[in-house]
């Protein structure tokens, strides 16, 4: 690798934001899981686009790659390093700018984390469509990289859908801005959208031009405990139906459960334990409640049901949801795949998830659960032992059989390019890599991530 240009890094950014001894650096070099990371050659931790573009173009020139951080919530290893590059922070981007409310908009810088985004257009009598339960770390930048779901996806779609603009570093340093948050606009390739999703390898977004929705302050919480995976995926498209305020369908089974329960202490939701469960949530600017009660009494196949009108009890269910990540990983380091199906193949992929794992590893434990709206499954595999590798191929070519996405919300990055083409046809990949070739011909951005290396 090339020599790191310290001295010109520092002078774009300050010395007190060029990061080398390991003791400063270590935070920034290990992904959230705890599975991925490297030495990076320094941290820098440029204040604002024109900082930005100064250390892309200082890289360039100097032949160092460049890998671009947020919050660190990332789970694929997209925004770590390999080893020896520059990692380029964007936490101190925190602008946000005065809630547009004419228009439904306001402009956020790539550092602000998704909860004060959320907080500021609460603020304003709006909201943001994206929730996730990372919100207090996540940023605006690592969400609309990674085109991040979450629980609101039923109602709000992707971080795609709610991006009307961009401001984005490319990787000669050269910088495009398309801030007006224009709603229609013929005018050719739709660089915005193309950013969202491509983890950092065609450009460095550093603000974004934010859709806000309806505040809705009106909620009603039902957990609903079933016999299988089955009575829960079929019971949705007529709680979709009666429920126009649906926001959140989200699926978990008991051992999930017991895992959270373990590691946060919490009481039971029932007096019996049930194999499945679905935690649904109404939003609206009238209480839902009514409509939610007496949706899911006439519901097919429920064991039992418990509804939460008031905050306190809103927030006791979703935990149960929410507390998932962090109880799997207080067992250990999980291997992390996140897949979709389209709706009709779910039942079969709830069904064959864990023999499947099971036929790699016998001992292994699969926790299940996930956004059941967008046929999407995040699958926890504890105690694989030296077996990631096998288990993951097993699962994502049984995802690509049933004609799915091997990752659904968080990213390829470094762990899932070995396995892209199960989901992208050859020409796809093709097209995707001539795009990076035009936009990055030298390999300075996120070298490594989304696309195999050549
Ligand atoms: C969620 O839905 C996140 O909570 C994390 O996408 C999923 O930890 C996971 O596997
Ligand atoms: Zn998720």
């Amino acid at each position: 690798m090339s020599v790191l240009p310290l001295e010109e890094l520092r002078t774009a950014v300050g010395a007190e934001h060029v990061l080398v001894d390991a003791g400063l650096t270590a935070s920034y070099e290990r992904d959230w899981t705890g599975r991925f990371g490297a030495r990076a050659g320094c941290v820098v931790r440029p204040a604002d686009t024109a900082q930005v573009a100064e250390v892309v173009r200082t890289c360039a020139a100097a032949g160092v790659p460049v890998v671009v951080q947020g919050g660190n919530t990332g789970l694929v290893g997209g925004a770590v390093p390999a080893g020896g590059e520059v990692l380029l922070s964007l936490t101190r981007l925190t602008e946000l700018g005065d809630v547009d409310v004419a228009a439904g908009q306001v402009t956020a810088g790539a550092g602000v984390t998704l909860g004060r985004l959320q907080d500021h257009a609460r603020a304003a009598g709006l909201d943001f469509g994206v929730d996730l339960a990372a919100r207090d770390s996540a940023t605006v930048g690592g969400l609309v990289a990674t085109n991040a779901g979450g629980i609101r996806v039923l109602r709000y779609g992707s971080m795609r859908a709610q991006l009307l603009g961009a401001e984005a570093v490319l990787a000669d340093g050269s910088v495009v801005s398309r801030m007006a948050g224009l709603l229609k606009d013929g005018t050719g390739y739709d660089l915005v959208s193309l950013l969202a999703g491509s983890e950092g390898t065609l450009g460095i977004v550093t603000q974004a031009r934010l859709r806000l929705v309806p505040r809705l302050t009106a909620r009603c919480v039902a957990l609903l405990a079933l016999p299988d995976a089955d009575s829960a995926i079929a019971v949705l498209p007529e709680l979709r139906r009666r429920l126009p305020h649906l926001s959140a369908a989200e699926l978990l089974f008991a051992d999930g459960l017991a895992l959270v329960r373990k590691h946060g202490h919490l009481p039971a939701p029932f007096a019996e334990e049930h194999p499945a469960y679905l935690l649904l949530e109404c939003a609206d600017t009238t209480d839902p409640s009514d409509a939610l009660v007496e949706a899911v009494s006439e519901a097919d196949g429920l064991l039992d049901a418990t509804v939460a009108t008031d905050a306190a009890g809103q927030r006791a269910l979703w935990a149960y949801r929410e507390q998932h990540t962090e109880a799997i990983n207080a067992e250990g380091v999980p291997v992390k795949l996140d897949v979709s199906v389209p709706t009709g193949r779910l039942p079969e992929l709830a069904a064959r998830l864990t023999p499947t794992v099971a036929g790699v590893v016998p001992a292994a434990r699969t926790i299940v659960f996930g956004h059941v709206n967008e046929g999407n499954l995040h699958v926890n595999v504890l105690d694989a032992g030296d077996d990631a590798e096998r288990v993951t191929d097993a699962v994502l070519r049984l995802v690509a059989e049933l004609e799915g996405s091997i990752s659904s919300e968080h990213g390829v990055g470094r762990a899932k390019t070995a396995w892209l083409s199960l989901s992208r046809s050859r020409t796809e990949i093709a097209a995707m890599r001539a795009i990076k070739t035009a936009l990055d011909p030298q390999g300075v951005l996120n070298p490594g991530v989304l696309l195999p290396a050549v």
